[in-house]
């Protein structure tokens, strides 16, 4: 008898193990915040979305360390570039959904002075079947000076002979 069930329990086993180890995981990665030049601008954000095995919606993204965060699309009307505020993303099951310019992308307001010391935006992606990940987003200061006094700390620094 306990022979049986110890084969019965050991069936099982394969048949997690298997389970885990193939098909898509659903996961978030490749996430960066171009951080505005312009103090009160919003900044955007960037990301791939890798579908798991089941058909599921991007439902929010949030912040601890932002004022507030918004999903938009970039779509052209009448000839102009428009943005529309996304409620949900469809993320098919095995599919890349792809955050980049000029498409889908975050928007981005009142990022904390701590998390643009760090260089990093901590994230949490909420889906419709509840799963939430959690990402550290990479902050990239794009399209001013500020962004090469913050890691030019040592040897080159022309102040340092003062
Ligand atoms: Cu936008």
């Amino acid at each position: 008898m306990t022979k049986h069930l110890s084969i019965i329990f050991a069936s099982l086993a394969v048949i997690f193990l298997s389970a885990c180890g193939q098909g898509d995981v659903l996961r978030v990665d490749e996430v960066v915040v171009n951080l505005s030049p312009v103090d009160g601008n919003p900044s955007s954000g960037y990301m791939t979305i890798h579908g798991g095995p089941d058909d599921v919606s991007l439902v929010s993204v949030i912040a601890d360390d932002v004022m507030r965060m918004e999903m938009h699309e970039t779509v052209e009307k009448d000839g102009m570039a428009q943005m529309q505020t996304l409620t949900e993303v469809a993320v098919p099951a095995g599919e890349k959904v792809k955050f980049e310019p000029g498409g889908k992308h975050l928007m981005i307001w009142g990022v904390g002075s701590g998390s643009i010391q760090r260089g990093t935006l901590r994230m949490i992606f909420i889906f419709s079947n509840d799963d939430r990940i959690q990402v550290d987003g990479v902050i990239r200061q794009v399209g001013g000076a500020a962004a090469e006094t913050a890691d030019e700390d040592d040897t080159t620094d022309e102040d340092s002979a003062s």
